[in-house]
């Protein structure tokens, strides 16, 4: 998404700003997902200016209360009326990972959609996937992680619910900041969702409804 003054005003950790700019958009009927876009933009800014060493890890945890702030007011607006169930979905950070704010929303955007969430929360282990998955017969897996030293966790898990017989029952969804196509082939998921929306979008196709 291009930078936009919210998404900078973020960057910038102008938290003053951001929750006007949020409030005016929200008053002048933006819709909450896109505002939300522009948010996840301005944590890139922040994650950019981290890696470069502009920012330290007090910048870093500055950045998550004021997108926890700003958040707050667009949870309501994300939250549709739920729908039928349409299937469920097992869904968890990766091990040793504990960003939980994508997940968080693709948690509540998933269940405005009618997908029934089971949150196993983060750093989650391997077997806690399969164990889940075989409780709740969800038909779909969703992992996040933000952390490239992560990944290999996400391989062992596609590989866990591999060797628990369970692999050919779920459809497996993976995102987060630095997951991409490669990764998603890598730890061997069946999708690579660069947005909660996107993987509304998957786990439907996964379902077969529309
Ligand atoms: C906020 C933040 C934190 C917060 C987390 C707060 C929390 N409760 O989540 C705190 C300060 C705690 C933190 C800690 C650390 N962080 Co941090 N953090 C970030 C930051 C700035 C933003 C992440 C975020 O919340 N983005 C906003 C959300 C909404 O976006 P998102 O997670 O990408 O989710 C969206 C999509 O990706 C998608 N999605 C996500 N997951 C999934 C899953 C499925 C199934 C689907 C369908 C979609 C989907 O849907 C969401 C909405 O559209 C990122 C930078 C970045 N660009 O991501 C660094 C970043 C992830 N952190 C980083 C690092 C290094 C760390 C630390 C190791 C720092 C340290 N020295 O201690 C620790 C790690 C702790 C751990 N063990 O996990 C690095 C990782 C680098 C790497 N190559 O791995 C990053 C990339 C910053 C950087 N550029 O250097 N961090």
């Amino acid at each position: 998404m291009a930078t936009t003054p919210l998404a900078q005003a973020l960057g910038n950790l102008d938290e003053a700003s951001v929750m006007e700019s949020v409030r005016t958009k929200l008053d002048g009927g933006e819709a909450p997902l896109d505002i939300l876009g522009e948010l996840q933009a301005g944590m890139d800014i922040v994650g950019a200016r981290f890696e470069s060493g502009e920012y330290f890890l007090s910048e870093l945890l500055y950045a998550a209360d004021i997108f926890k702030l700003a958040g707050a007011p667009l949870a309501e607006g994300l939250k549709a009326a739920p729908r039928n169930n349409l299937g469920t979905i097992v869904l968890g950070t990766a091990r040793h990972d504990i960003h939980d704010f994508g997940k968080d929303i693709v948690a509540t955007i998933m269940r405005s959609n009618g997908i029934e969430v089971i949150d196993l929360g983060v750093d989650v282990e391997q077997q806690a996937f399969v164990d889940a998955i075989e409780q709740n017969s969800a038909q779909l897996v969703g992992i996040s992680c933000l952390l490239t030293t992560a990944f290999d966790e996400m391989k062992q898990t596609v590989e866990s619910i591999k060797d628990s017989g369970l692999r050919n029952r779920v459809t497996i969804l993976v995102g987060g900041g630095p997951v991409d196509q490669a990764c998603a082939d890598y730890v061997g998921a069946d999708v690579y969702c660069r947005t909660a929306q996107d993987g509304v979008s998957a786990a439907k196709k996964a379902l077969g409804v529309s």
